[in-house]
């Protein structure tokens, strides 16, 4: 229907054959695998979620911990129907609880009377995940306000008995979550982490697994919770120079141009003000427009999305958050629809390609979708998007990285001709796919105004 002109455009998609020069740092198999998940979920459960605050101080009685309805298969088929791809689990959190019988912390499940101290929610997470085809990741915080040994040497071997415990026990994890968070412990000193070591113990026992924190190895934090990553957001980053909890992470979170390693963005939020459960925020569940708001600022801008539901003290995912999740996923779906048939083209090629695409028939949408093939390393660091609608207005829309994924959202308009022009690219620039998108909110509008 509509002519596509590809000036100066080289990709890997459109030349099949030609052996692409990879720009490093590059991806590893798994990070490439794990950059596919796009979203998955993150639930914030534990002592906290009973005594109703954020951060517990490690002297709860455990007595308090007795979810009286508690279904993992809720939480899972939930996540399921809302095109999770996984569930991380706070099986620690930073009171030291454990929701599984550790043998290495007398402050565990088994204390409690949650099924008469023979309870595991871990096992029957894993066991609910697996039965929806769901991922299950852990997250396991390194700072202990319980544990007695916690400020000296031997509390490393503790935390490394405990990642042995979970990575033995419950099957495949796809990732594992430490917090930047290194507080006091009960007897007033703060611990030095023998990261090398927690890594390694990932590594030998769970190579496939994801390993996330500050500063990696596998994937990075995104510098906030509110849930966005940034116009520029490199995957490549300078891990060495920092550490988890790195006071001056803000000079950190876009990554760097020509970062050492391949260390991609996880953007994690909340869908209430808190992490964990707290009764009084039922009628603050974000709603499914800011949702997708979110996601379209952290998938599409080169991160996954981490989004969190706090299980209440029943144990079980309050009606709110599950149909804020739904809806949300029926507007992913509704809105996520291609517009743009790229099938026919010509192409040209240089360093700094200009795309252009004339359509004959006018498309009206609000967002554009870019990818660059980052197995072969990220690239494009300025460009700009020239839109023109059919009574000829043009706007020229400046961006900077494109990474994995790049939505660029717009007033809606009729579309008649898309430029996109790289500026600057740290070597020969490659798109792989284009996309355009009528991104809508619950009441069917154009969600961009
Ligand atoms: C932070 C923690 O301190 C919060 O409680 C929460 O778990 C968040 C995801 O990570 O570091």
């Amino acid at each position: 229907m509509y002519k596509i002109i590809f000036l100066f455009f080289f990709s890997t998609f459109y030349i099949f054959g030609q052996s692409i020069q990879p720009v490093f740092p590059v991806p590893s198999k798994k990070q490439l695998e794990w950059q596919k998940l796009q979203y998955y979920g993150f639930i914030h459960f534990n002592m906290n979620t009973f005594t109703n605050v954020e951060w517990g101080e490690g002297k709860e009685s455990p007595a308090l911990f007795n979810p009286t309805n508690l279904d993992c298969n809720q939480w899972a088929r939930i996540a399921k129907k809302a095109g999770m791809k996984g569930l991380i689990l706070t099986v620690k959190h930073h009171d030291g609880f454990t929701l599984y019988p550790s043998k290495y912390t007398d402050h565990n499940i088994s204390k409690s009377p949650y099924k008469n101290g023979k309870g595991d929610i871990l096992k029957e997470l894993s066991l609910a995940c697996k039965k929806y085809g769901l991922k299950l990741g852990v997250y396991l915080s390194p700072w202990d306000r319980f544990h007695p040994e916690y400020g000296t040497d031997r509390y490393n071997q503790i935390y490394v008995k405990m990642q042995e415990e979970i990575l033995k026990n419950y099957g495949p994890i796809f990732e594992f979550w430490y917090d930047g968070a290194n507080g006091e412990g009960p007897n007033g000193k703060k611990q030095v982490y023998d990261w090398p070591l927690f890594n390694g113990t990932v590594n030998k026992l769970m190579p496939n697994a994801i390993q996330f924190s500050d500063n990696g190895p596998d994937i990075r934090w995104v510098g906030n919770e509110k849930g966005f990553a940034y116009d520029e957001t490199w995957s490549p980053f300078n891990k060495n120079e920092i550490y988890p909890g790195f006071p001056k992470f803000d000079d950190y979170r876009n990554g760097q141009i020509n970062g050492s390693h391949w260390v991609p963005v996880e953007v994690d939020v909340s869908i209430r003000p808190g992490w964990y459960y707290h009764p009084e925020q039922d009628n603050k569940v974000k709603t499914p427009d800011s949702l997708m708001k979110i996601y379209v600022s952290s998938v599409g801008r080169n991160g996954n999305l981490l989004l969190n539901i706090p299980v209440d003290n029943r144990g079980l995912i309050h009606s709110n958050d599950s149909s804020a999740l739904i809806q949300f996923a029926q507007l992913r779906d509704k809105s996520f629809k291609n517009l743009l048939n790229l099938s026919n083209h010509k192409k040209t090629g240089n360093a700094n390609p200009e795309i252009t695409i004339d359509l004959n028939k006018p498309i009206n949408a609000n967002t554009l979708m870019l990818q660059e093939p980052i197995a072969f390393g990220q690239r494009v660091a300025q460009f700009n998007v020239t839109l023109i609608d059919k009574m000829g207005n043009l706007e020229v829309i400046e961006a900077k990285t494109i990474g994995n994924k790049r939505m660029i959202t717009f007033k809606e308009r009729e579309l008649k001709n898309i430029k996109i022009s790289i500026i600057k690219s740290r070597a020969q620039s490659y798109i792989s796919n284009i996309e355009l998108y009528r991104i809508i909110s619950t009441h069917n509008e154009s969600l961009f105004h």
